[in-house]
C-alpha cells in the first residue's frame, strides 16, 4: 500500500507518536462520512443518555462496550485512509480488536483545563512491558466527528510523558508501588524530571489521533457550546492479538457481530484468516 503524503513529512505520524505518546493525521475522513456518523452519534447520546447506554464523567459521555454499538460507524473502520493511518502505526497485519466506542462531552466539567493550570491527568494502568515491544502492537484512533476546538474538551497529553513512565517502571520499584496507588498526575504531582506542559489535541472535523494509553491524558473540561464528538477505533495487531473465539467474545456482543456486513467481518477476523 501507498504512503500517504502525510506520512512523508519530516517528522511522520508514526515518529510523533513515538517522541509525544500522540500524533494527530488529517483528513482521515471526508465530510459525507463525518456527517453521517455524528448523525448517528447524536440519535444516542444526548445530556440525558441513561447509565445503562454511557458511563459518565462529569459532563463526558463514553458508550458502555461491547454491549452498546452503533452500527453505522462501523464502516467507518474500513475507509482506505483510516486504514493507510493504521497500517503506518501497527507492525504488520491488523484487526479491528474492539467494538468502535462513543465518547461525547457535553459543555462543562471533566479533570479541569490547561489554562487555568488545573488539569489533572492519569495513566491507563502502568505498562508491564518495555515502550518498542508494546507500541506498534495496537493502535488506538481517536476520530474526531467535530471541530475540537482550544477549551472544547480536548484528549490532553503531557508530552514525552510515556518516556519518563516507563523509565519509572523499569528502574523505580518505590514509584511504581506508590503510582499503583496514585494515579493523579498534576503540576505539583507530577513526574520527577519530566516537564509540565499538558498539551490540548484540537483538531478538525474528520481528523483523526492516536494516543498511547501509558502517557499522562485526560479529557478536558469543555467550556463551548460545541460538544465534542469522538468514535474510538481500536486496531491490533492480528499476530499479537488473535481474533480467538474468546478474544472476539469480549470484544463484541452477539448481537454486533451477527449484523456486520462480510467486509466487518473479515476486518475484525471472524471465523477466517482474512487480514486487514
Ligand atoms: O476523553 C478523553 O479525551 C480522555 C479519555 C481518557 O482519559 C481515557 O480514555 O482514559
Amino acid at each position: 500500500m501507498e504512503a500517504h503524503d502525510s506520512f512523508t513529512h519530516e517528522s511522520s505520524p508514526r515518529e510523533a507518536f513515538d517522541r509525544d505518546g500522540y500524533c494527530v493525521v488529517a483528513d482521515l475522513l471526508d465530510a459525507a462520512t463525518v456527517a453521517s456518523g455524528r448523525a448517528a452519534i447524536e440519535r444516542l447520546i444526548t445530556p440525558t443518555t441513561p447509565e445503562s447506554i454511557t458511563y459518565i464523567w462529569g459532563t463526558r459521555r463514553q458508550t458502555r462496550t461491547p454491549e452498546v454499538f452503533i452500527p453505522e460507524l462501523d464502516a467507518i473502520a474500513l475507509e482506505p485512509r483510516v486504514l493507510d493511518a493504521v497500517a503506518a502505526m501497527i507492525d504488520g497485519p491488523f484487526r479491528l480488536g474492539g467494538t468502535p466506542i462513543v465518547t461525547v462531552t457535553f459543555r462543562g466539567k471533566v479533570s479541569g483545563n490547561v489554562q487555568d493550570d488545573n488539569w489533572c491527568g492519569h495513566l491507563d494502568g502502568l505498562p508491564a512491558e518495555p515502550f518498542e515491544k508494546i507500541a506498534h502492537q495496537r493502535a488506538s484512533l481517536w476520530l474526531a466527528m467535530a471541530d475540537i476546538a482550544p477549551t472544547g474538551g480536548a484528549m490532553t497529553v503531557v508530552p514525552g510523558s510515556h518516556r519518563h513512565v516507563h523509565r519509572r517502571v523499569a528502574t523505580d520499584p518505590a514509584w511504581v508501588e506508590r503510582r499503583r496507588k496514585d494515579n493523579q498526575y498534576t503540576r505539583q504531582n507530577g513526574i520527577e524530571g519530566m516537564d509540565w506542559n499538558p498539551v490540548e489535541i484540537t483538531c478538525k472535523a474528520g481528523d483523526g489521533f492516536f494516543y498511547y494509553g501509558h502517557s499522562v491524558h485526560s479529557a478536558s473540561d469543555n467550556r463551548l457550546e460545541q460538544t465534542r464528538i469522538i468514535a474510538t477505533y481500536n486496531f491490533v495487531s492480528r499476530e499479537a492479538f488473535p481474533p480467538t473465539p474468546e478474544a472476539l467474545a469480549k470484544e463484541f456482543s452477539k448481537e454486533h457481530l451477527a449484523g456486520m456486513s462480510p467486509r466487518m467481518r473479515e476486518a475484525v477476523g471472524v471465523g477466517g484468516d482474512a487480514t486487514l
